[in-house]
């Protein structure tokens, strides 16, 4: 008997007709998951081919862009093109708004290629994106979208093929890729409850930068959780979803070279945060920046806004909240 997994495509088309809505949000999906895949291809040969070192560049954000970010950003948008739903597009890799289709529905905030640290070696990176969909009936209300506006966020962590999906107050689900290149096997995520399967994750060089507060926190409590940390967003947040925890990502207050601090925090609002906050949401979770305000309740003044994050198990991140809300 041959055993035959549901597709990706077929759990959001009796999803959407579940719920009454249009197709147009499957358009769009078909094109990320299309994007999705291609980049995970390039990826997997990357090494082969000579494609996973520096692209000679400095984005906006002054940080080294590597051939892969280019090449992603350029998969992606390529999709997003042809899907004709997308009005506005925000990416990493690109300085302005990116004006698709006057006509288009959604705004897609993106990161093609997120833990560059990861390239050089091959090892794990992301791509996470969030949508929001556009007023159609009144006047034009911009792309600026809080997290909280968002209909669905969504990760793929590559070359590992998992893609996880949070969808507006209908859950959040993880599929695997198969050999034919579809991702299947629909899986509701739910943060696990109980402490002892929870993780820690952060970068532990930065830890006596923290802010006292979370350097105190730490110090009280780290004993009680397993550390790990990988570097690049997706990874370890899908490690999270599994097994119940909290990454963080704190504001640098005190480094020993000031010019060094990060007050603002290092994960971008809109397709880092905000994505990784929306997931876990759907999976029961929560998420807070550096003054304890949640993640998702934050207005982007600017697209490419960074923030401190505190992300995954809602008790844990409801305690570093209470401590982050007290002044020091
Ligand atoms: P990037 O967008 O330049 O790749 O940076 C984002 C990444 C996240 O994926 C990861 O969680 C974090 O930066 C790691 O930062 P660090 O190397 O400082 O630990
Ligand atoms: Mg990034």
């Amino acid at each position: 008997m041959i055993r035959f997994e549901q597709t990706f495509m077929n759990f959001l088309l009796q999803h959407q007709e579940k719920h009454g809505r249009t197709y147009h949000f499957l358009i769009l999906m078909d094109a990320i998951v299309s994007a999705g895949k291609y980049i995970q291809h390039y990826y997997l040969t990357g090494a082969l081919k000579g494609r996973l070192g520096s692209a000679g560049d400095v984005n906006v954000q002054g940080e080294e862009v590597m051939q892969m970010d280019q090449i992603a950003h350029e998969i992606t948008l390529h999709y997003l093109k042809t899907s004709g739903r997308v009005i506005h597009a925000v990416s990493e890799e690109s300085d302005g708004i990116i004006e698709i289709n006057p006509e288009g529905r959604y705004f897609v905030y993106f990161d093609p290629m997120d833990g560059s640290s990861n390239i050089p070696h091959g090892l794990p990176i992301g791509f996470l994106f969030g949508i929001a969909k556009r007023n159609l009936e009144g006047p034009e209300d911009g792309h600026l979208r809080a997290g909280k506006e968002y209909i669905a966020a969504g990760m793929f962590v590559i070359p590992t093929g998992t893609f996880t999906l949070g969808l507006k107050e209908a859950g959040t689900y993880q599929f695997h890729i198969d050999e034919t290149m579809n991702f299947v096997r629909p899986r509701r995520v739910v943060l696990p409850d109980d402490p002892k399967t929870w993780e820690l994750s952060f970068n532990a060089a930065n830890r006596h930068t923290y802010d006292e507060r979370v350097q105190k926190w730490i110090e009280e409590n780290e004993s009680r959780y397993a550390f790990r940390y990988l570097g690049a967003l997706a990874g370890d947040f899908h490690r999270l979803l599994n097994n119940g925890g909290m990454f963080m990502y704190p504001a640098i207050v005190n480094h020993p070279n000031p010019k060094k601090n990060r007050p603002e925090g290092k994960l971008r609002l809109m397709y880092e945060a905000s994505v990784v906050a929306f997931i876990s949401r759907e999976a029961g979770g929560m998420a807070v920046d550096e003054t304890g305000t949640p993640i998702l309740d934050i207005q982007p003044k600017k697209h490419h806004q960074r923030t401190a994050l505190y992300v995954g198990s809602k008790k844990l991140v409801e305690e570093i909240a209470s401590v982050l809300r007290k002044s020091s």
